[in-house]
């Protein structure tokens, strides 16, 4: 067979239709571009994943766990260079920069395959090259899609076997004309030098120029150099975000970075819940959430990835596309979210946490007070007083989404739930009040597209910036962020009197003295509650200038201390403050030129003019 390379545009993935005989064709060509010593296509069976881990520890890439402590459970510790997404070498390649619009980082994809394809050129010399068939969503659900990734790293393997149904079945989905999306993974490290040379494994290979490329018109992504999370568990923000928001804006769908809950009242009434907050803002916990409220349950349907499609009855309906959690570990502990604890009690693999000398694992905030002596998550030796964190800031557990506790029921119907609301979250020391609801689809979108959240120690950039972030999917869609905001409008019209409720909360509202104004965690089910009965028009709301706000008596406060000068900083609304805030949105909004949707710029306008006659 041709070289891959010489055939000039390299591993050939046609945009429909792809079908079984062109996967075949697809990873010959890549092995014929990267030349494994081997090619394994991976059934995702117990025994293939047992042989895998029982590999890598051998190869010392994986610490058993001790067996009573955490069974089946290991730590990998990564390179300290790859350790989180690169947002700064991740690029969407489409045809015409503008579509990839001014918050994606773009390449020509003429120019992108051209270089890619010379450092894929014998990248996996010296390797096993594994194919990785996956189902995202149930497998043969109406919303889910067929993905196949080609990886050269075992930990990927496992780990995507956790995060995707991935195996034999979702294979067995490809048939003559099935589309799947091809997504191919190298870390980089090829063990056979240029010169013919056999080098020494590392732990954890990887390398420094990373690139992480995605081809929206054809479907394709192409991934380089790093082992870590998002950048190498493709199935995740490479395809379940970037590549699969494009699919969703031609098909008339949504992919969105949203956790899914369901949430049952004491009466035995249930809502569906899809969530979109920045990082850091707790998603994770609110998936998890014990409620502090008797008689109340929420149950996790997922964490970080929500596909919604209108469903025969008009009704947009949502599944969780992944099969796992890939979590952050450090501030995960028994009073943060005790579900996550059991959750990770065993069958996980952590990711730069810190190991006790007892063969168990351990992070900040997991226990108020850390154990004596420990390994830090570079293997070295750590104490309490070593003046560094024993687990590093983005430590992550990477577990199935079936052990967890709270898990419900309909968690994986391969026909998603019903959404009856949709909210949106920031982090907010002032201006956004604790919940808000939209006055329409339209403001809705508004709501989303305004998400700002200040930036906490655990990501890059200054403490307490504030940053837009539309849709909490700024480093995630994977086309134009403004046409973005024009699908969710046309969604709104196909959808019409069937189309969810629209909220937004803030959980981080400050006082002038810097004191949280409210609990947060299990207390959020008071929002929850409120929520509840404005969808069931039990409750009456106030207009405000920024949405409509609860009237304070309707806000729960039974068993919680918080006195009516507190609950109305709470919900306070301060006309300068948010004419500021106006201003900066304005700013946000001119970013994207024309594109932005004229509806959102009117309610921009309406919203100043309404602060204004208030100022
Ligand atoms: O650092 C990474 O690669 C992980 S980023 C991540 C992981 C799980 C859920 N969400 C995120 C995120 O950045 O939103
Ligand atoms: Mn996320």
């Amino acid at each position: 067979m041709a070289s891959a390379a010489s055939a000039g545009t390299g591993p050939r993935a046609p945009r429909t239709g792809r079908g079984r005989a062109a996967l075949d064709r697809w990873v010959a060509d890549v092995a014929a571009l990267t030349r494994p010593d081997e090619v394994v296509w991976c059934d995702g069976s117990e025994e293939e994943n047992e042989r895998l881990l029982a590999q890598m520890v051998e190869a010392g890439s994986l610490i058993a766990l001790d067996d009573d402590l955490r069974p089946g459970s290991f730590l990998a510790r990564s390179d300290p260079a790859d350790v989180a997404r690169v947002e700064d070498r991740t690029f969407i390649c489409s045809e015409r920069e503008e579509d990839a619009g001014p918050t994606n980082n773009w390449h020509d994809p003429v120019d992108a395959k051209r270089r890619l394809l010379a450092r894929f050129d014998g990248a996996m010399a010296g390797r096993t090259m594994y194919v990785l068939p996956f189902s995202m969503g149930p497998v043969g659900g109406a919303i889910s899609q067929i993905g196949v990734q080609v990886t050269d790293s075992p930990y990927v393997v496992v780990s995507m076997r956790i995060m995707t149904r991935m195996g034999a079945d979702a294979l067995a989905q490809i048939g003559e004309d099935t589309f799947w999306v091809p997504a191919l993974h190298s870390v980089g490290q090829p063990l056979i030098d240029a010169d013919g040379t056999r080098r020494a494994d590392v732990a954890w290979p990887a390398c420094e120029n990373k690139t992480i490329d995605h081809f929206p018109e054809t479907r394709e992504i192409w991934s380089f150099g790093s082992g870590y999370g998002g950048n190498a568990l493709l199935a995740k923000k490479c395809f379940a975000l970037r590549i699969a928001s494009v699919m969703a804006r031609e098909e008339g769908w949504l992919a969105e970075h949203m956790l899914l809950v369901r949430v049952t009242n004491p009466q035995g009434r249930a809502m569906h819940i899809a969530a979109a907050f920045s990082s850091a803002c707790g998603k994770t916990n609110f998936a998890m959430m014990m409620p502090s409220l008797p008689g109340w349950r929420v149950e996790t349907i997922g964490d970080d990835i929500a596909w919604l499609r209108p469903g025969a009855d008009g009704r947009l309906r949502a599944i969780n596309p992944e099969a796992g959690f890939f979590g952050v570990a450090p501030g995960t502990g028994r009073s943060t979210n005790p579900v996550a604890m059991d959750t990770i009690a065993r069958d996980t693999i952590f990711t730069n946490v810190a190991l006790t000398e007892d063969g168990d694992v351990w992070w900040e905030g997991m226990t108020t007070e850390p154990p004596a002596r420990l390994t830090d998550w570079r293997g070295e030796p750590w104490t309490p007083d070593a003046g560094r964190p024993a687990a590093h800031p983005n430590a992550r557990f990477t577990v199935g989404a079936a052990q967890c506790p709270s898990i419900s029921e309909d968690w994986d119907d391969p026909d998603g739930v019903p959404i009856d609301a949709i909210v949106f979250g920031g982090r907010r020391a002032t201006n956004v009040p604790l919940v808000s609801e939209a006055e329409d689809w339209g403001h809705g979108v508004f709501f989303g597209a305004t998400i700002s959240s200040e930036q906490t120690a655990a990501a890059e950039g200054p403490v307490g910036e504030l940053r837009l972030d539309p849709f909490a999917m700024l480093p995630f869609c994977g086309y134009n962020m403004a046409d973005h905001w024009a699908h969710w409008l046309r969604m709104g019209e196909t959808l019409g009197e069937g189309a969810p409720r629209v909220f937004r909360v803030n959980w981080f509202r400050k006082s002038p003295e810097g004191k949280f104004l409210w609990p947060g965690f299990g207390e959020n089910a008071r929002v929850l509650e409120w929520i509840d009965a404005r969808l069931h028009g039990e409750v009456e709301a106030e207009a405000s200038p920024v949405g409509l706000l609860p009237r304070l008596e309707d806000v729960d406060r039974e068993g919680v201390d918080l006195d009516d000068e507190t609950l109305a900083q709470i919900f306070a609304v301060d006309p300068d403050s948010w004419l500021a805030e106006a201003e900066r949105l304005r700013e946000g909004l001119d970013r994207y030129g024309d594109r932005v949707p004229p509806r959102l710029v009117e309610l921009l306008d309406e919203l100043e003019e309404r602060l204004r006659a208030r100022a």
